[in-house]
């Protein structure tokens, strides 16, 4: 009995610790457009400030549109390495890992050429210090919201043991 109230304070503490801004926010690309043809995204984004942390989510019908993540010069020439794989889920959700200019582009037919492109500028986070960024951002989606669910997934099973005993 002791010990798992002893738990359930352990792991209502760690729930509580865990900084808000660890959660970030979810930037839907377009709003309620979703990543689409015709739309401005270059005004979408310029209201806005993208911190790390932040992710964005790209919100399109499977197979009409993809995300190619490209440097400024693909950007500039809508054109991705050989090889690079697409982002194609039609719910791409990329975590902004490190501060710096990101490039996007649609890989589908002249959608690129015709403005379905988007580059913003991630902020570094403003209170503690970013962790080290790792190399291959796209590919750590979800990566910082882990610690959050490993405090919440603590408060839970000590719930459990409370109702339990
Ligand atoms: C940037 O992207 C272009 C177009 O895909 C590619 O040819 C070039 O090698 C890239 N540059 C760097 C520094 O990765
Ligand atoms: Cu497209």
């Amino acid at each position: 009995m002791a010990s798992s109230i002893i738990f359930v304070t352990l792991a209502l503490v760690a729930a509580a610790s865990v900084p808000a801004s660890v959660m970030g926010t979810d930037f839907m690309v377009g709003d309620d457009k979703g990543w689409t043809l015709n739309f401005d995204y270059q005004t979408w984004a310029g209201g806005k400030q993208f911190y790390v942390g932040d992710r964005l989510v790209f919100k399109y019908p499977e197979s009409v549109h993809n995300v190619l993540k490209v440097n400024g010069t693909g950007f500039q020439q809508c054109a991705a390495p050989v090889g690079t794989v697409p982002l194609a889920t039609g719910n791409d959700v990329i975590p902004l890992l490190a501060p710096g200019r990101k490039w996007y582009i649609c890989g589908v037919g002249k959608h690129c050429a015709i403005g379905m492109k988007l580059v913003i500028t991630v902020l570094p986070k403003t209170e503690s210090p970013a962790p080290a960024p790792v190399a291959g951002e796209a590919s750590a989606a979800g990566g910082s919201i882990a610690p959050r669910y490993c405090a919440s997934i603590m408060a839970v099973f000590g719930i459990i043991a409370m109702v339990m005993v």
